[in-house]
C-alpha cells in the first residue's frame, strides 16, 4: 500500500464515506472491510491535498467544491481545536475512478471501486440510451466491472424489440443485463452478482438506485423518491454515501444523488476508443483510427456488414463530438475569473 501524502506523524488511514460540503464522514481503516456498524467520524480536510483529477482543460475545473470523493484512502489526525472532528492530512493514490463532466465541471463520483452498476429503468422514467452508453464509456475506459440493471420491468407488459436489440448486444459484448422489478423482489442471479465489494450505483434519478441499495443490503438505510416529485425535479437522494450492513459483511454500496447529466469532456477523443471494447476487437488499419472518415477501419465496415448496431455506432459519434467541445465557464467561475 502506498503511504498517505503529507501525513503527519500520529495519522491513521481511514475511507471517505460521505460528502457534506465542506465536511466529510471518514471510517478509520481498521473497521473495515467491514464498515457495517463502523463509527463514522466526522472529517475536514487541512491544507491542499494532491489527487490526479485528469485535467483535461486548465483553469475552470480546478474550482471543484470538492476535492475528496467517496472511497478515496485518506490519513486523519486528531483536530486539537475540536474534538467533534477530525483532520484530513494526505490522500493515498487512486486505485480507479469514475469521473463525470457536468454543467462545465468534472466531478469524481467514487474512487477505488471494484465495479460498476448502471441503473437504468425501461418506464417512469424511460430507458436513456445516451445516458447509458456515456457511463459505459466512461467505465470502460476507467478499466472497471461493470453490468447494467433494466428496472421496473413490471410496469410494461414486455420490453420493446428496439430496447431488447440494446440489450442483447450488451451481453454479446460482455456486458451482464439484469431484467429487474426491484419493488417486488431482486432476482436470484442479482443477488449473487452484488455479494461482495465495493460498487458504485450509477443511474439518472428515480430509476431505483435507493430501491436497489435498500433490497440489496435488506434495511432502510436510504430514502426512497416519489417519483412525481422527482420528474417536477427534486432528487431524492442528496448526499452520496457509501452503505453496509451486518447481513452483508463483504459488500459496500455506494448511492449517488441522481445525475441528470453524465458528459465525457474531461476526456481525450483517443481514449474514447478504449471506452468501446466492442470496437477495439475489430481491425483498423490505423491503430489510432477514430473510426469516422479513415481507409481501412473496421468499425465502418462491419457497420456496413451490419455486424455492428446502428445505436453503438451513432452514440460513439455523438460523444467524440462533445469531448471536442471545451468546458465552459459557469457565470460565477467567470466573476470569479476576471477580479483576480
Ligand atoms: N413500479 C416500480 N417502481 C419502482 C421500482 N423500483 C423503484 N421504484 C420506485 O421508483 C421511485 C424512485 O426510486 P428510488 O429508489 O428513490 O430512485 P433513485 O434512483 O434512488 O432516485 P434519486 O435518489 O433521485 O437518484 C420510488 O417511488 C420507487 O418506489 C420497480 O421495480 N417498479
Ligand atoms: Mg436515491
Ligand atoms: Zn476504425
Amino acid at each position: 500500500m502506498p503511504t498517505p501524502q503529507q501525513s503527519d506523524g500520529a495519522t491513521r488511514r481511514a475511507l471517505v464515506a460521505g460528502l457534506f460540503g465542506a465536511y466529510y464522514h471518514v471510517i478509520p481503516l481498521a473497521d473495515v472491510p467491514s464498515a457495517v456498524g463502523s463509527k463514522r467520524l466526522l472529517a475536514k480536510t487541512r491544507g491542499k491535498l494532491r489527487i490526479d483529477y485528469r485535467e483535461k482543460n486548465e483553469g475552470y475545473n480546478k474550482l471543484r467544491e470538492s476535492l475528496l470523493s467517496i472511497g478515496d484512502i485518506v490519513a486523519i489526525a486528531d483536530d486539537v481545536k475540536n474534538t467533534e472532528t477530525c483532520v484530513i492530512t494526505g490522500v493515498e493514490p487512486r486505485r480507479n475512478a469514475i469521473h463525470r463532466a457536468s454543467f462545465g465541471r468534472q466531478q469524481c463520483l467514487a474512487a477505488n471501486v471494484d465495479g460498476v452498476v448502471v441503473m437504468t429503468s425501461v418506464a417512469a422514467p424511460d430507458f436513456n440510451l445516451g445516458f447509458a452508453e456515456r457511463c459505459l464509456a466512461e467505465i470502460n475506459i476507467a478499466g472497471v466491472d461493470v453490468f447494467v440493471i433494466a428496472n421496473k420491468c413490471d410496469l410494461v407488459t414486455e420490453i420493446t424489440d428496439n430496447l431488447e436489440e440494446i440489450f442483447s448486444w450488451y451481453e454479446r459484448i460482455g456486458i451482464a443485463v439484469f431484467r429487474e422489478s426491484l419493488l417486488q423482489k431482486q432476482s436470484k442471479a442479482l443477488q449473487e452478482r452484488l455479494a461482495r465489494g465495493t460498487w458504485l450505483l450509477l443511474g439518472q434519478s428515480g430509476t431505483g438506485k435507493s430501491t436497489l441499495l435498500n433490497k440489496i443490503l435488506g434495511a432502510d438505510l436510504q430514502v426512497v423518491g416519489d417519483v412525481s416529485l422527482i420528474q417536477k425535479g427534486r432528487h431524492t437522494t442528496t448526499n452520496p454515501a457509501l452503505f453496509a450492513s451486518a447481513a452483508h459483511p463483504d459488500l459496500a454500496l455506494i448511492d449517488v444523488p441522481g445525475l441528470r447529466e453524465f458528459g465525457l469532456h474531461h476526456r481525450e477523443p483517443t481514449e474514447l476508443r478504449t471506452g468501446y471494447p466492442d470496437f477495439m476487437a475489430l481491425q483498423c488499419r490505423f491503430e489510432n483510427c477514430l473510426h469516422l472518415n479513415e481507409p481501412g477501419c473496421g468499425v465502418k465496415a462491419a457497420l456496413a456488414n451490419r455486424d455492428l448496431p446502428e445505436f453503438r455506432y451513432r452514440s460513439y459519434v455523438g460523444l467524440l463530438d462533445t469531448v471536442n467541445e471545451h468546458f465552459k465557464p459557469r457565470k460565477g467561475d467567470y466573476w470569479r475569473g476576471i477580479r483576480k
